[in-house]
């Protein structure tokens, strides 16, 4: 019987990648009054060899490219045929992010995030000469218990940065006011191509900058941990930005998606309280604003790496 609870549900093990199913069952409920289940993912356990995969990325999104089996991305079209959600990223050599306590990503029901699409990028093929398989994926540890917070993810973007070549310094700055109910950041992750130089992001609040992350972006983009604790409120200033060189171009770099362009992200991910959560927000503002003449020194030094 499909429906069958009694059996005790084997910890998902993710054993053959070409065909597997990652079975979420609501676990043995009994429905009492009609209501849209959704889940909450507690936890993601990486599974990749060091010697393997480079980056995964997990995304969520309401219809995927495709439902069955995998696809490479490098070729077909995306991830998903609506925006896909950015919800988890590991790179090697990056400790793997934990959510906090009592917070956790909503899934499923009314979220639009029915299906998870994850991305893996090999660094090198030369270790699969020998023909092994890789089975490099990720463990959701999930629950139907609506958690007292909810994790989401706020997205700056820069979109008409252009860097002449040979200009040793193009900056792309992004700015937004927020204007939500107050979030907490937990974690951030920069991403630009290989121009990028160092990456950092600010909440502004009577023109006190106070810094939210600042990393490489040629280290590997994980999501790490914001250092204090910080909460966003409405009328906050959000700003980033990316340092770029044009060095070693000949002509103009733009944002784009491939390794030519160039791309300028920062992302927060926070934790906001259930009664009023949003999952997801961005910033998409190309702010050249005189904001940005007290942004603090450091956003502009490059991380030796
Ligand atoms: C043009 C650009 O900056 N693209 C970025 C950020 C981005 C991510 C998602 C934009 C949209 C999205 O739905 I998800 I619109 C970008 O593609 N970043 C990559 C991808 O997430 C893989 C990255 O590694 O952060
Ligand atoms: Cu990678
Ligand atoms: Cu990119």
């Amino acid at each position: 019987d499909p429906n069958d609870c009694s059996r005790t549900r084997q910890p998902f093990v993710l054993s053959n990648p070409y065909n597997f199913s990652l079975d979420i069952r609501i676990p043995g409920v009994i429905p009492t009054e009609v209501r849209c289940i959704f889940f909450v993912i507690l936890d993601f356990v990486p599974h990749a060899s060091m010697d393997t995969a480079h980056h995964m990325i997990l995304y969520g999104c309401k219809t995927p490219y495709a439902t069955q089996g995998y696809w490479d991305c490098g070729k077909e079209l995306g991830t998903c045929r609506d925006q896909a959600k950015i919800m988890y990223a590991w790179a090697r050599n990056a400790p793997p992010t934990k959510l906090p306590k009592d917070v956790g990503f909503k899934v499923g029901g009314d979220t639009r995030m029915n299906y998870f699409v994850l991305q893996i990028h090999y660094g090198d093929v030369t270790n699969f000469r020998d023909r092994h398989r890789d089975c490099s994926g990720l463990t959701l540890r999930m629950t139907s218990k609506p958690q007292p917070f909810i994790a989401g993810m706020y997205l700056m973007m820069s979109v008409d940065t252009v860097i002449p070549p040979g200009k040793k310094v193009t900056n792309a700055d992004i700015a937004c006011t927020y204007t939500s109910s107050p979030m907490y950041p937990f974690a951030f992750r920069t991403h630009t191509h290989s121009l990028g130089k160092v990456v950092s992001g600010y909440r502004v609040r009577n023109g006190q900058w106070t810094q939210i992350g600042r990393q490489s972006p040629l280290l590997p983009q994980a999501f790490y941990p914001v250092a204090n604790t910080i909460d966003v409120k409405n009328g906050d200033i959000l700003a980033a930005r990316c340092v770029f060189t044009g060095e070693g171009r000949t002509t103009n770099t733009q944002i784009g998606g491939t390794s030519n362009d160039e791309m300028c992200n920062f992302y927060i991910m926070y934790y906001m309280d259930n009664s009023r959560a949003v999952p997801y927000m961005s910033c998409g503002d190309d702010s050249s604003s005189e904001l940005f003449r007290n942004i603090p020194s450091e956003a502009n030094i490059p991380i030796p790496v």
